[in-house]
């Protein structure tokens, strides 16, 4: 081969890896740009802590004062479209769920509790079978042990449909 084809390979040889760094680099900007949005969608999926002037919580730190408020979330889980309200609480060392529901007469229905994650808990509002009630999705953990069970209110109580782990966290 004479010198001027080498160099040109050689031209070609530089131009390709530097394409192929370039990409790898835009390949990363891209990666990292996905998992800002993923990030900004956790907000949008979970269900956000109901406002400290809401009513029903309210009505629950008043009804309840030695129970602590971890997490309360508000949804209409009657499918009555009256806003609900799912509390994660804490009672002497024991971290329980319960639902406080709108009977649209200035009561409440008050549900039985059940167990809940005692640490880093959600809950997450999605109609799975796009039916009647909204389904309820609750993760947490326990010493690191992750578990989470899908709920749904049936006869006025938090009923259990599929889970995984839960009793490791709860
Ligand atoms: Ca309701
Ligand atoms: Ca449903």
């Amino acid at each position: 081969m004479d010198k001027k084809i080498l160099k040109k390979v050689g031209i070609i040889i530089v131009a390709v890896i530097v394409a192929f760094g370039a990409k790898l680099y835009f390949d990363k900007k891209e990666e990292l740009k996905k998992e800002e949005q993923a990030l900004g969608n956790r907000e949008k999926i979970f269900a956000p802590m109901a406002a400290e002037d809401n009513a029903i919580l309210q009505y629950f730190k008043e009804k309840f004062p030695e129970r602590k408020v971890i997490l309360a979330c508000e949804e209409d889980i009657t499918d009555d479209q009256l806003k609900d309200l799912l509390v994660i609480y804490k009672e002497n060392d024991l971290t329980r769920i319960i639902a406080i529901c709108d009977n649209g007469d200035e009561t409440y229905y008050i549900s039985p509790e059940i167990p809940a994650p005692v640490e880093n808990q959600t809950i997450r509002y999605k109609n799975i079978d796009k039916e009647a009630e909204i389904e309820f999705i609750i993760t947490g953990e326990k010493k690191g042990a992750v578990g989470y069970a899908i709920y749904r209110m049936i006869d006025g109580e938090i009923k259990d449909l599929f889970g995984e782990n839960m009793e490791d966290c709860c």
